[in-house]
Formats: structure tokens, sequence, C-alpha cells
């Protein structure tokens, strides 16, 4: 049973909020990127959205706090579909949420996983998040079971996705979506901030979870059904295998431990939380 493997956030109470887990119900997504789109202010007043992406339902105690971790730069079309689908699917599962965009300033090569260090280090200044998603905007959960919060272990969310037909292609893969508590990954010293480009700095956070023997949690591919966004692929970044051979020696030296940037902005925007860092 998955709820049996979920970590609450907060302790059951009379009225805690339900969240009815049917492994036989999938809503079969087709096409997000056909889906009508609102404007964000019409929308955060729509469905009570506070200013900077926060929303916990009010007639039931949530169990799950979670803060939703959205590394960025220049997919703005991608944006508005993730956050006109995201909103409505994680109040359908009763969570206490706040999402946080992280976007990287110009120039250097993307850092997606420096960013997710960022992310964590920004949401855990303003409230005491429990739960952290670390995910890619292109990905879109297509089951409304496929909870947004954290396992008694980390969770690889996106086992599932349709560009690979649906099928995991390497069992090491900890990449698209995942969900950890803010131990675990205090835990592994959050992210190595040295992947600057593609690739590389998933397969390195999955050996940190390894060297600490925190095994990985899935749920079936039913469950972790995502559609993905179509876009052009990035070119692989020639450093990631160097880096990812001497990734043992930098666990404890590399990571949320001598995490450096700069915020060059911040804005709470009406369904999101936004953060331009120089990393
Ligand atoms: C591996 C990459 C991972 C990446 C995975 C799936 O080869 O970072 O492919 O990529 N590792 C290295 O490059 C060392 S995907 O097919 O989703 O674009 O996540």
């Amino acid at each position: 049973d998955i709820y049996d493997e979920m970590e609450r956030s907060y302790p059951a109470r009379d009225n805690s909020c339900t969240i009815t887990i049917n492994p036989r119900r999938s809503s079969h997504l087709l096409y997000p990127e056909e889906h009508p789109r609102e404007h964000p202010v019409a929308m955060a007043r729509r469905l009570g959205i506070l200013p900077g992406g926060q929303w916990k339902p009010l007639n039931c105690h949530p169990l799950f706090n979670v803060a939703i971790i959205l590394p960025y730069r220049n997919r703005q079309t991608q944006l508005t579909i993730f956050m006109n689908y995201i909103h409505p699917f994680l109040q359908a599962q009763n969570l206490d949420y706040r999402i946080f965009v992280i976007e990287q300033s110009p120039v250097r090569e993307f850092n997606r996983a420096k960013l997710f260090n960022v992310g964590y280090a920004e949401a855990t200044k303003v409230n005491d998040f429990h739960c952290f998603i670390f995910q890619d905007i292109d990905l879109i959960p297509q089951n409304p079971d496929n909870i947004y919060a954290c396992t008694k272990m980390p969770r690889h969310m996106s086992s599932s996705v349709n560009t690979f037909r649906y099928n995991l292609p390497y069992s090491g893969l900890f990449g698209g979506a995942i969900a950890l508590t803010r131990k675990q990954f205090e835990r592994v010293n959050g992210f190595s901030n040295v992947f600057y480009g593609w690739g590389g700095e998933d397969d390195d956070f999955y050996s940190r979870l390894q060297s600490k023997g925190l095994q990985v949690t899935r749920f079936g591919p039913d469950i972790a059904q995502y559609y993905m966004l179509i876009h052009n692929k990035e070119p692989p970044s020639s450093a990631r295998f160097e880096n990812l051979e001497n990734s043992a020696k930098r666990y404890d030296t590399d990571g949320i431990s001598n995490l450096e940037y700069r915020v060059l902005n911040h804005q709470l925007r009406p369904l999101y939380s936004w953060i331009l860092a120089d990393v």
C-alpha cells in the first residue's frame, strides 16, 4: 500500500485531510499543451492561491508540507503550461505546499543541481519545510495518485515517462522528478555544485544516496506516469564523466555545505515564488 510508504509532515489528528489512493485510477492526460490557459492573477484568485504560489486546505488539517523546487531558464511556454496544470493537481491532493522557481542568470551553462541547492536554501529561509520535490518543468504528472509528498526513503517519482515509452531506462536513473525529506537531503549534503551543462548531476546524486545506504523508492509504473513537454535536447556536457569519476571525493565538501550564490532578484508572483540567482 502506497500510503504506508508515506512520511507524514504533520501528525494525524481529528479532521486530518484524507487522501485516497486508488492504484486502479489513472487519468491518462493527453496533450497538456492544449489545455486552456488562464491569466495567473485570475487563476490564483479562483483557486485561493496566496502570493508566491502558496496554498493549503482550509477545511481539514493537511498531512504533508512540501516545497516544490523548479530550476528554470528561458522556457516561458512550458512554465505557463506547468503552472496551469500543477496547482489543481496539488490541491486535489490536499497538500500544504509552496512552489519556488529558481531561475539561473544568463551566460554560464545551466546548473540544474546547484539551482536545486539554491531552492532548498531559499525555501528553508522562509519556512521549515519538511519535504522537498525537485523537478523539471517539462514533466507533467499524469496520475493524480502520484502524491507530491515524501516517502520513508528518497523517491524517484518520474520512473514512467512517455518519451521512454513508460519504461525506466536504467535502474540508477534518479532524474526528472524526485522527493526527499529535508533530513534525507541534508544527510547527503544536497546536490553537487560542479555540474555545469547537461547530464550526470542526477547520477552523482544517486551515488550520494547509495553512499549513505539510502535505498530509493519508486511507485508502480501506472502511478509514476509523466508526460514530457516537447523541447530541443541540450548538448551533453563534456565534463560530466570526469566529474562523476571523482564523485566520492566530493560528497562532504561539495553540496549545501559549500553553497555560494547571489540572489539578483526575487518576487512573489501569483502562482510561484520567483528567485533569480547567479550561481
Ligand atoms: C544519462 C545522464 C543523466 C540523464 C539520463 C536520462 O545518460 O544525467 O541519461 O537522460 N547521465 C550522464 O550523462 C552521465 S534523458 O534521456 O532523460 O535525456 O538524466
